[in-house]
């Protein structure tokens, strides 16, 4: 169905992706606006302006594939707004780590987690945008059809966590508009990530085996390559982006004019 879509483009479960040559990125974390600047729904589809040219990239990738530093780059390097995943506040919600809790105990706190996601991924859609261009790092999308799924299918989430989860997302795209307009899949192996991921070296991350990584690297594959899971929300672009730092921005550099330009695709 055409749930997600809020403009006249219908949402097509068949569209291919995108492949490129590979591309990429460096700089500052996004800067939110204020809250309470954001637009809030109250009853009905949140719908565009008549005349909107606004265009909304989603930045998708497994765990420590480069998404920040993707983000960062075009930042740095173009005239959009960029909003970074809101990492620190799954990392302190009044005090509390829900995101370190999903590590130590993903049975009991799985849904704590990813129903803190699902608000805050929420939150950053709706925002109101600040620039004509908006990059968003992963989605509300990403969040239920990878991190969800894989909590799920793995044995971790009981079915009735499932259950309802799947509802609030149900109700959250039926009745919320959340546009996007492409999404650009960094295409990474899980053996990359799990390099990065120990560079990093982001405390709650410590408990990561490689299988994790797998695991969420087929679920992007099947939602983004193969197209056979979830619906998708736009059209991909994908960049391999198993290169190191100054390939990768080289990449960007070279895609930059077909990402930003969207809305036109
Ligand atoms: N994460 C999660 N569930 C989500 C989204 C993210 O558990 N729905 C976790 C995975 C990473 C961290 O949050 O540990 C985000 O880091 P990255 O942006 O590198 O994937
Ligand atoms: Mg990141």
């Amino acid at each position: 169905g055409a749930r997600f879509m809020c403009r006249s483009v219908p949402l097509l479960l068949a569209r291919r992706a995108v492949t490129t040559s590979p591309p990429v990125a460096a700089g500052p974390r996004g800067k939110r606006p204020p809250a309470g600047s954001a637009p809030r729904v109250t009853t009905g589809k949140l719908a565009r302006n008549e005349g909107d040219k606004k265009t909304v990239i989603c930045i998708e990738g497994n765990i420590a594939s480069g998404k920040t530093t993707c983000v960062n780059y075009f930042e740095k390097n173009s005239n959009i707004e960029v909003l970074a995943e809101p990492v620190s506040k799954w990392r302190n919600v009044r005090g509390h780590n829900p995101l370190a809790l999903m590590y130590q105990d993903p049975e009991r706190w799985g849904i704590t987690l990813q129903t803190y996601v699902q608000l805050t991924m929420l939150d950053t859609h709706l925002a109101a945008m600040t620039a004509d261009v908006r990059m968003i790092e992963r989605s509300l999308f990403s969040a239920k059809y990878i991190f969800v799924e894989n909590l799920f299918r793995s044995g971790k989430m009981p079915g009735v966590d499932y259950a309802v989860l799947s509802e609030w997302f149900d109700w959250i795209t039926t009745n919320i508009c959340i546009p996007v307009d492409l999404i650009v899949y960094l295409k990474t192996s899980p053996q990359t990530c799990h390099e990065r991921l120990k560079q990093r070296r982001r405390e709650e991350e410590k408990v990561i085996p490689l299988e994790y990584l797998e695991s969420i690297h087929e679920l992007y594959e099947d939602w983004l390559i193969k197209q056979t899971s979830s619906p998708l929300p736009a059209p991909v672009l994908v960049i391999p982006a198993d290169h190191d730092l100054q390939t990768m921005l080289h990449q960007y550099e070279e895609n930059r004019d077909k990402i930003l330009a969207a809305s036109r695709l």
